[in-house]
């Protein structure tokens, strides 16, 4: 064994980068290049891996720390008298360089594969332990070391590693089965590394004995993986190789549901959460960090609890950010004949006490463009490999109230007139500010408008309300001098933000949506008819 300097490699004229992750700690095994720790400069994001396969004996640096091109981060142990004879003579330059990778000694001559069975190893005095998973298939080629099986008894959960790198031939348990230290699970093909061979291969039980305690100097050790997790999270049942694809996948375990025998967490679960996560976020999933840093030694602070609709907003907005691709398209439409008609002519036919904003003329344009461009009103599949275009027209308003944003749903706009529309959505806005709305009044809906037009500014970028594909941002209308072919005119025109969801809309279908709602809200006889 060798004690190996782990230095940043080239940072490619880069100095000062932000240590950012810690991913790993003083104990953990690492495949040769598994990610040490994750660099950050303003440009870009960076791991530091493993140069070999070994034990990470002590992390030097801190997540905050600056490092640059040399630093000495972290300590390896090799495991493997092969690999630590490269070590002394290869190990990783202390300066600039980027770290050298030990060479794999394979033995000189005599490369003939030959069938080995696969024997469990010693349990650690436990007997009788029950097979929860075949992590692998008879014809995969496996690594070294690599995942064959996960036994579990009541306490621990231990994977049987594959004793030499080669093709599984064929498996002599089933999930279910009970195994004690001696039986054969197994057949291998393999080819013989020169520290293999040293090694009765039959015996499977070969040579990083340095791995478990001085027990017995012919056993090679199966990882263990308590049954909660490290962080103390929570209970979650996955082995290394599911937790290693978590951490690569920053997914959060105790979130995962698991389909292997008493909820063992495997691959294909985290596969299927992820998926899921990025076709349909829900926020509940989601934390939401902000800031660790002491403020008050830079001045008088006060803290406030924030409200619980601004939680639930806050999980919802980085749920939508962080897995919707999303852009925004802007436009401009000219409202001066829709104004006038709305101040003129709306006053009698409206019912006491009802008001007609734009807001309700928007919402029957956003109908009628949603009826023409379908995938504004739809969502993606449960796989992404589906649209579901939906048939009914539901607009999710969102009303700014004392507590924070609400989005009620006008049902079925589609079949309702603009006064209809306009005493909707008043009186939807009147009970989200008085705490009043029914618990039905939030969900359903198929397309949002965000209008800030009585409160003012020139353009914003709603942020899309997932599982929705599109939402219509609405600034405050003003006079502008426009071109009429001849002179300038003075026209009342209403400032649009349309963001959308571009795995599902294109620009250029976004651009002609945008247009398309324009033109209708230029021409009123469109939205009475
Ligand atoms: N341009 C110019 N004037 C506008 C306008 C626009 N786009 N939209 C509304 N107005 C006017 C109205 O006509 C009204 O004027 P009058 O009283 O003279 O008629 C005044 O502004 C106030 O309107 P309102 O805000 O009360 O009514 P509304 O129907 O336009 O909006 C509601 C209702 C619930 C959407 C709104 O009150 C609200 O809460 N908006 C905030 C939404 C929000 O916070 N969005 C941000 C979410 S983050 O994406």
């Amino acid at each position: 064994m060798a004690l190996t300097q782990v230095n940043v490699p080239d940072l490619g004229g880069i100095d000062e980068v932000e240590v950012i992750e810690i991913c790993v700690k003083a104990g953990d095994h690492l495949e040769n290049e598994e990610a040490l720790i994750v660099l950050e400069s303003d440009k870009a994001t960076m791991e530091v891996p493993a140069p070999f396969t070994g034990t990470v004996k002590e992390i030097l640096v801190a997540v905050g720390d600056k490092v640059s091109t040399g630093s000495h981060v972290a300590n390896m142990e090799t495991q493997t008298e092969a690999s630590t004879a490269v070590e002394k003579t290869e190990a990783p330059k202390q300066d600039s360089a980027p770290v050298e990778k030990p060479v794999e000694v394979k033995k000189p001559n005599d490369n003939t594969p030959q069938e080995v069975d696969v024997v469990v190893p010693d349990l650690g005095g436990v007997d009788k332990v029950e097979i929860i998973e075949l992590s692998v298939a008879p014809g995969d080629e496996l690594a070294f070391e690599e995942s064959l099986m996960v036994l579990e008894s009541d306490k621990a959960t231990m994977e049987i590693p594959a004793p030499h790198a080669g093709k599984l031939i064929s498996f002599a348990v089933k999930v279910g089965d009970k195994v004690s230290q001696g039986d054969v699970v197994g057949k291998m093909l393999v080819v013989q590394t020169v520290e293999e061979k040293s090694q009765p291969v039959a015996s499977t039980v070969a040579s990083k004995e340095e791995k478990t305690p001085a027990k017995n100097e012919n056993t090679k050790p199966v990882t263990t993986v308590a049954s909660s997790n490290s962080d103390g999270s929570g209970a979650v049942h996955a082995g290394p190789a599911v937790r290693k694809l978590a951490r690569e996948l920053g997914v959060d375990l105790t979130q995962v549901r698991g389909s292997g025998p008493r909820d063992r967490i495997q691959k294909h679960d985290l596969h299927d959460f992820v998926k899921q996560r990025v076709n349909n976020p829900t926020s509940s999933t989601l934390s939401v960090k902000g800031s660790d840093e002491d403020f008050s030694k830079y001045g008088e602070i006060r803290e406030t609890a924030l409200t619980k609709i601004k939680q639930v907003t806050a999980r919802n907005m980085v749920a939508s950010w962080t897995t919707i691709p999303q852009v925004t398209q802007f436009d401009e439409a000219d409202i001066t004949e829709l104004e006038a008609y709305r101040k003129q002519s709306m006053g009698a036919l409206l019912p006491e006490g009802v008001k007609v904003s734009p807001l309700a003329f928007i919402v029957k344009a956003c109908v009628k463009a949603l009826k023409a461009f379908p995938e504004f009103n739809s969502s993606l599949g449960p796989n992404a490999d589906t649209l579901i275009l939906k048939q009914y027209f539901n607009i999710g308003i969102a009303v700014d109230t004392p507590d924070g944003l609400l989005v009620p749903v006008i049902k079925a706009a589609d079949q309702k007139g603009v006064v209809e529309v306009a005493t909707a959505s008043s009186d939807l806005a009147k009970k989200a500010r008085e705490k009043k709305l029914p618990m039905d009044a939030m969900s359903g809906a198929s397309f949002t408008i965000s209008s800030l037009g009585g409160i003012g500014g020139t353009s914003f970028t709603p942020i899309v309300n997932a599982p929705q594909v599109a939402i219509l941002g609405v600034s405050k209308a003003s006079y502008k001098p426009v071109w009429n072919g001849q002179e300038f005119e003075p026209r009342l025109m209403l400032p649009l933000s349309m963001s959308y969801d571009h795995r599902v809309i294109d620009g250029a279908q976004a651009a002609r949506f945008t247009r398309y709602l324009c033109e209708l809200l230029t021409d009123v006889r469109h939205l009475l008819l």
